[in-house]
């Protein structure tokens, strides 16, 4: 049996009705009084994350406009900043594992607040499930009021919040936001070709950030953070840029629901992997640890496979269920029957799995700048890949299924965290992305040296439409990639590379 059930922000309106929510505002500022060198400090968990703190420009931490007033110092010891800050892993296979374990040491730090403030000895973190009813895409109103009900300054409330629209209405927006993530069944692909990032991330090490996400991280992950995070032309939001993020008391409720998503993954049969690499971390190779400061002066060094289950933890959440997934087999019963295989073809499980049978169909190559108009670009087809593709599609059946196709934006660079990119393939909208932690991915002294965020989306269906047009013998496809909002003209923004492969299946 779980100790303690975390539970929806939104019950009792995501007022300070919600006892919850009101015991979190205090034990955040409760956190909050305690200097930046204090492990047990609010500033110094944002720090676990990532930080700016000696950084003399925005986003600097000495230039957020407040609240909250951001200390940077006392600066803690060079020792303790290289055993625990700036080790969120973003763009891995361990962005779920390491933001679970550093959940569960916010959680207990704020909890050991609560109680010593007098509050409940069970609380748990609320989560914002932006898929909600009624009007849970918008932000639990308890963050944006300036005052607690006794008058004294909310904790919880943040200037740097700007939302999707610049406006500071702090709202997510439902679609391009999904929850489609939760169809896939793959953690991480294992094609030493094209591995696909899968629903968990890449396989990597120690990795701060910079390359691929999986899908959870991709949507709904990074798209709220730009969403709540936004912008207003001069400075972005906290929660647009990992270094900022968890100053803002909305990012662990945000992470909350993201860690549900992950246990109703979990929760609904698929299986997170099975490898000691990610069993036993990146620390047994000899890379840094996942490490938390805990409120009784001790540290925890976690790994993976000490977070891989809520049956090993002593949480759960009241709500396990998410978007019931389309069965695969139907998925791709529909897909067979667009595409005209007759529906009597052999019994699944006949069909052959090719392995490690996926490859280039073609590219743009050439940087691409990203201007308030969008960018273009013609990606050149080969002609024998291209064949391939429309002669799996034109054989398709249960025997021979259909190739799918991807589309990849790689290493998109710049200093615009706060946007989101919408791509059009042959005028067809593919899909949305958000560039979340580009600047930092983008830094050349940075830690994979500026190969800036790669994207990836599936254009299976847009390819399947093409050929039944009978569209797809052109030599070319024009890819348009619009950005969210405008483009200042001395913005840096580039795509290194457009590239469309296939993939057996
Ligand atoms: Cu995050």
């Amino acid at each position: 049996m779980a100790t303690y059930t975390r539970s929806n922000a939104w019950n009792q309106g995501g007022t300070f009705d919600n006892e919850n929510l009101l015991w979190y505002a205090r034990g955040v500022g409760e956190m909050q009084s305690r200097e930046l060198n204090d492990p047990n400090s609010w500033w110094f968990f944002a720090a676990i994350h990532g930080e700016y703190v000696g950084v003399a420009n925005y986003p600097g931490w000495g230039s957020i406009p407040g609240p909250p007033q951001v200390p940077t110092s006392p600066v803690p010891s060079q020792g303790v900043k290289d055993q625990f800050w700036n080790q969120c892993q973003h763009q891995s296979w361990y962005f779920p594992p390491w933001h679970r374990g550093y959940l569960l040491a916010l959680e207990a730090q704020v909890r050991a607040a609560v109680v010593r403030l007098g509050g409940p000895d069970c609380w748990a973190l609320p989560y914002w499930n932006y898929f909600g009813p009624d009007d849970q895409f918008d932000m639990p109103p308890a963050f944006a009021q300036e005052e607690l009900p006794g008058g004294e300054a909310n904790p919880l409330f943040v200037t740097a919040r700007f939302g999707p629209n610049g406006d500071g209405n702090i709202f997510i927006p439902i679609p391009p936001v999904s929850q489609a993530c939760q169809n896939n069944d793959i953690y991480t692909g294992s094609s030493p070709v094209t591995p696909r990032p899968g629903y968990g991330g890449p396989q990597t090490g120690f990795w701060h950030g910079g390359g691929r996400s999986g899908n959870l991280e991709s949507n709904p992950h990074n798209q709220v953070h730009v969403d709540v995070g936004g912008d207003n032309n001069v400075i972005w939001g906290l929660m647009s840029d990992p270094g900022l993020a968890a100053l803002d008391p909305i990012f662990y409720l945000h992470h909350c629901n993201i860690d549900r998503m992950w246990a109703a993954w979990n929760a609904k049969g698929n299986s997170n992997p099975t490898d000691d690499a990610w069993l036993d971390g990146p620390a047994a190779s000899g890379q840094r640890e996942f490490v938390m400061p805990m409120p009784d002066g001790t540290t925890w060094v976690f790994t993976p496979s000490q977070v891989n289950s809520l049956s090993q933890l002593d949480y759960t959440y009241d709500d396990l269920s998410t978007v019931q997934a389309q069965p695969a087999e139907r998925v791709l019963a529909q897909r067979l029957s667009r595409l005209g295989a007759t529906p009597t073809d052999t019994a699944p499980g006949d069909a052959m799995a090719n392995q490690d049978d996926s490859e280039l169909v073609g590219a743009h190559d050439g940087a691409l700048e990203i201007k308030s108009s969008g960018a273009r670009a013609t990606v050149r087809l080969d002609t024998n890949v291209r064949r391939k593709v429309s002669d799996s599609l034109r054989m398709a059946s249960r025997k021979s299924l259909p190739d799918l196709v991807y589309l990849r934006l790689e290493n998109v660079r710049g200093n615009r965290d706060a946007h989101k990119l919408t791509v059009y393939v042959n005028e067809q909208a593919a899909g949305t992305v958000a560039t979340f932690g580009l600047r930092r991915a983008s830094q050349k002294d940075g830690q994979h040296g500026g190969e800036g965020l790669t994207f990836e989306l599936d254009i299976t269906g847009i390819i399947d439409n093409l050929h039944l047009d009978e569209s797809l013998d052109a030599d070319s496809l024009d890819v348009k990639v619009m950005p969210s909002k405008a483009v200042p003209d001395d913005a840096e923004f580039t795509i290194g590379r457009v590239s469309v492969y296939r993939e057996g299946q």
